[in-house]
């Protein structure tokens, strides 16, 4: 793990050109690095005072050149993101200003941030738990703003509340068992082990409650996935390139046209969703195809969701929807009759196999709102299990399963001849693993490798 005590600085904003740009400066160099580089407009030291937006020169510490003009936000410790002293400089957009600026820090003792580093200092400063710190990464990459809200509720700590909530039931649980173990030898009695069974089991149910929201939070996080299958011609591509409204795939009255997979990211009215066009189920006719028809069937394996698209201008093919059944395989599914300009046919083999079809013309845009619809709450489908603030990692997902594991065991303890001193150990072992998923004890190189993935300057 990085040290520290020094001083940390980077860009905090993208590269490109936009109406400004920030530097950010955070360690016990922030305050030299202030008066090295700012100046009033009238060439005296910086006036900074906390949390207060100065507009100020910022110039190179060596020769005194106006590098640009600044607006300083100076923030003391603890009153800051990171608790340490913090400078951030608001300086004209672009690279070349921000770049300068931060030569000029770099030159006057800060090293480069690495990505994350901000937010691990929040985490080590114990200002964010890793639960909280996630949500920071999340938030930013959030592309609705419905998943913008679930990471928020994280972030504002709603998740650690439920946690915290957890480990104080299991603790007055644990009080109560480690008097008996003073004395060994007596068992617990039945009456006291029934004493403890409710504060278990409501523990118990609120876990389950939180794992069973993991789905939703999952694709609030990493985005819902819809693979689109069916026959050549079917009009897969067409639909994709009416829901992300939007030309990516070719599309062509050929049969065979789509080989490679194609994704593109859509809002399905505020899910996020991840859309995959593949190519047409068949027997492939050469070796290209045969490969597209392999990478059709994988993004099946791995999607949430499958929309079966059939064309509805004419009768199913024979053997269309065992082949298509198949793809399925029982995942998920929904029947999406295309071409409804062309006049319906009666579809029943498909009416009798999936219950219900959605019958949508991706040329006209007919039915594709509802099936946007249909796709929004396949992937918010549990959503409100976990009272509204899900899990969304795997780590939060593996860290509750582990402890649940560990409280029904107690609980099973307990009853069964209770076993006070074995109920003791795994209601500790469920402890341990709350703290971990708040990030106590959580091994260095999980805490870098969930940090890596932040962005440079935050
Ligand atoms: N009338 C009508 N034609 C459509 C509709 N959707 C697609 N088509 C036409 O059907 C043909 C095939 O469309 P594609 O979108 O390329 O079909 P595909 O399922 O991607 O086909 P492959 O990539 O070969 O598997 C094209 O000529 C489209 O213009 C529709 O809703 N109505
Ligand atoms: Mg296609």
């Amino acid at each position: 793990m990085k040290p520290l005590d020094d001083t940390i600085a980077a860009v905090a904003t993208p590269p490109g050109e936009g109406g400004i740009a920030i530097v950010r400066i955070s360690g016990p160099l922030a305050r030299d690095t202030a008066r090295g580089l700012l100046r009033s407009a009238a060439a005296g030291p910086p006036e900074l005072s906390p949390r207060h937006a100065t507009f100020l020169h910022a110039v190179n510490p060596s020769s005194g050149e106006l590098l640009d003009e600044v607006l300083a936000i100076w923030m003391e410790s603890p009153a800051s993101y990171t608790r340490e002293d913090v400078l951030e400089i608001q300086c004209h957009g672009g690279r070349a200003s921000a770049n300068a600026i931060l030569d000029a820090v770099l030159s006057l003792g800060a090293r480069l941030a690495d990505p994350g580093e901000f937010t691990l200092r929040a985490f080590l400063r114990g200002r964010l738990d890793l639960v909280q710190a996630e949500a920071v990464a999340d938030i930013i990459h959030a592309r609705t703003s419905e998943a913008l809200s679930v990471h928020e509720k994280l972030l504002a700590g709603a998740l650690s509340k439920t946690v915290a909530g957890w480990q104080d039931a299991l603790g007055s649980v644990l009080v109560h068992l480690e008097s008996h173990l003073d004395f060994p030898e007596e068992e617990l009695e039945l009456a006291s082990a029934a004493e403890l069974a409710p504060t278990l089991d409501e523990v118990i149910a609120q876990m389950k409650l939180k794992l069973a929201s993991f789905a939703w939070g999952r694709a609030a996080r990493e985005g819902f996935r819809v693979a689109i299958l069916g026959r050549p011609n079917a009009g897969k591509s067409s639909l994709l390139n009416r829901l992300a409204e939007d030309e990516r795939a070719i599309v062509s009255h050929l049969e065979g046209t789509t080989r490679d997979t194609i994704e593109v990211q859509i809002n399905a009215f505020g899910a996020p969703v991840s859309l995959i066009d593949t190519a047409g189920l068949r027997e492939a006719g050469d070796e290209i195809e045969e490969e597209g028809v392999l990478r059709a069937k994988r993004a099946a394996a791995e999607a949430d969701l499958l929309l079966l698209v059939f064309d509805g201008s004419r009768e199913l093919v024979a053997g269309e929807l065992d082949a298509a059944l198949l793809a399925a395989g029982g995942k998920q599914a929904l029947a999406v009759v295309n071409k409804s300009d062309q006049g319906a046919i009666p579809q029943e083999a498909l009416l009798c196999a999936f219950g219900e079809i959605l019958s949508v013309s991706a040329l006209t845009g007919d039915g594709v709102e509802g099936l946007l619809l249909a796709i929004r709450n396949a992937a918010w489908s549990g959503r409100g299990a976990g009272g509204g603030e899900p899990l969304t990692r795997i780590r939060h997902r593996e860290a509750v399963s582990r402890a649940l594991s560990s409280v029904e065991a107690a609980r099973d303890l307990l009853f069964s001849g209770g076993m006070a001193d074995a109920a003791a150990n795994e209601l500790q072992r469920a402890r341990r693993e709350l703290k971990t998923l708040l990030g106590w004890g959580e091994p260095d190189d999980i805490i870098e490798k969930i940090f890596s993935e932040f962005c440079i300057g935050k």
